[in-house]
């Protein structure tokens, strides 16, 4: 054989390989199929912080996005927002406006879609850095179920995100979502007017605190005794995911022999209400006999049913009392009426002494009673014995549609989301042409 031809012919099948490695490349691109979401918890947030995705530290805050699969094409943006937070641990309006290690990238579960098949190239689809991540979230309690979003960063993307999920009404002190509102009272320290599923009907009498002292003879202090407007809840940030309050009380009683300091940060979510309560009390040996924190609901909640992991059959809220059992404490409770379902969870280990439920439905005034007159399936928490007095307290509030019929008490199972948050695992993926094409025309 000519050796000019055999030249050619070897020319012609590298051709011929390189040609049948293309379109079996092209054949993976059309038939990879991508992973459906199966994650089915959809109350609750994705919290990325910077170190997760390390790859993207120093990036300005407002060149990132969220995009998701859905399946079969790239989705849009989902609403995200990046909360800011210093070396104390506290969020803040005005740090530097770059991502790093202890900011927060924040999206909701129920906003991510399925993973994206490796062969799709995101950096071929969207203007944007080749830096991004697959944020692939997941359920602890059940890790086979997951789903995905994909964390990119670009300098010539705008945000086309559409929904807002909560506000802050700051002249009102009121929260809004589409699942429920809720105010700062300027009457008193805590929460008030609570209205569910967006109907008219106000639900919450108030929170509630009492703390009995021991001090040549006793004394019981109640919310009334804190400062209800001085501060302020401290707006950080209304974002479209989660709107973040940040309240600092100091009080002192009994001419400075007592003194308590709250710092409260709150998370609302479309229907999930978030506090981590840094609580500490300066005693100066004073003796406090009880601490009790508690919901006090109100007439308007009458003929809701109340659960909790001590009574799951539900008793009747409507003034007149029921057996609840103060132990074992139970870390939840539910409110079950016409209007929807509340699920309080808190965490209230690190108080340490003695804990027990509190439970009071009872139209008749107690001494001394706050707020409207009586208690209406209130509950809460009393802390007594040798308990700290340096504590972090976390609670989450669940806001959840009317029942819709078979078994209502739920509560337990969003006790196992709270014990168990979502989990999220951040991959910086091999783009996958990028990786094979200088394989091919190499
Ligand atoms: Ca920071
Ligand atoms: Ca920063
Ligand atoms: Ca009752
Ligand atoms: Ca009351």
């Amino acid at each position: 054989m000519h050796k000019t031809y055999k030249h050619l012919l070897l020319v012609l099948a590298l051709a011929a390989c390189l040609g049948l490695i293309s379109a079996l490349a092209g054949q993976i691109i059309v038939s990879a199929a991508s992973q459906p979401k199966t994650l089915d918890r959809n109350l609750e947030p994705v919290v990325v912080t910077g170190s997760n995705v390390a790859a993207l530290i120093d990036a300005p805050v407002g060149q990132l996005f969220v995009y998701t699969y859905t399946g079969a094409s790239l989705g849009g943006q989902i609403p995200m927002q990046v909360d800011e937070v210093i070396a104390g641990g506290s969020y803040t309006a005005a740090e530097d406006g770059r991502l790093d290690s202890n900011d927060e990238i924040v999206f909701m579960a129920a906003d991510l879609g399925a993973r994206l098949p490796a062969t799709v190239s995101l950096t071929t689809t969207l203007p944007i850095s080749s830096t991004w991540y697959e944020i692939e979230v997941y359920d602890p309690t059940v890790p086979a179920k997951k789903a995905w979003a994909y964390l990119v960063r670009s300098a010539s993307l705008a945000s086309t995100a559409s929904g807002d999920y909560a506000g802050y009404n700051a002249p009102n002190r009121r929260i809004t979502s589409g699942q429920y509102t809720a105010e700062f009272t300027t009457t008193h320290a805590g929460l008030e007017n609570l209205r569910l599923n967006g109907t008219s009907t106000d639900i919450l009498d108030r929170t509630k605190l009492r703390v009995v002292v021991n001090f040549f003879g006793t004394f019981t202090f109640t919310e009334d005794d804190l400062p209800p407007t001085n501060p302020n809840p401290l707006l950080i940030k209304d974002g479209p995911v989660r709107v973040v309050l940040q309240r600092d009380v100091q009080q002192s009683f009994l001419s400075g022999a007592v003194s308590a300091n709250l710092s409260t940060t709150y998370f609302a979510y479309a229907s999930l209400l978030q506090a981590t309560a840094r609580i500490s009390l300066t005693t100066g040996g004073i003796s406090v006999s009880s601490v009790r924190t508690s919901f006090d609901f109100d007439s308007d909640a009458a003929g809701a049913t109340f659960f909790n992991a001590n009574t799951p059959a539900g008793v009747t809220i409507n003034g007149v009392p029921d057996t609840v059992a103060a132990t074992p404490l139970s870390g939840w409770f539910q409110v079950s009426h016409p209007t929807g379902r509340l699920i309080q969870i808190t965490n209230s280990a690190a108080a340490g002494g003695t804990r027990q439920n509190f439970y009071r439905d009872n139209s008749a005034p107690e001494s001394p009673d706050t707020g409207q007159p009586g208690s209406f399936g209130e509950s809460g928490i009393v802390y007594s014995g040798n308990f700290n007095s340096n504590f972090v307290l976390r609670s989450s509030i669940f806001f959840l549609p009317p029942a819709g019929g078979g078994s209502d008490n739920t509560g337990a199972v969003y006790e196992q989301f709270f014990d168990h948050p979502l989990a999220t695992i951040a991959h910086l993926p091999p783009d996958f042409p990028r990786v094979y094409l200088p394989i091919i025309t190499r």
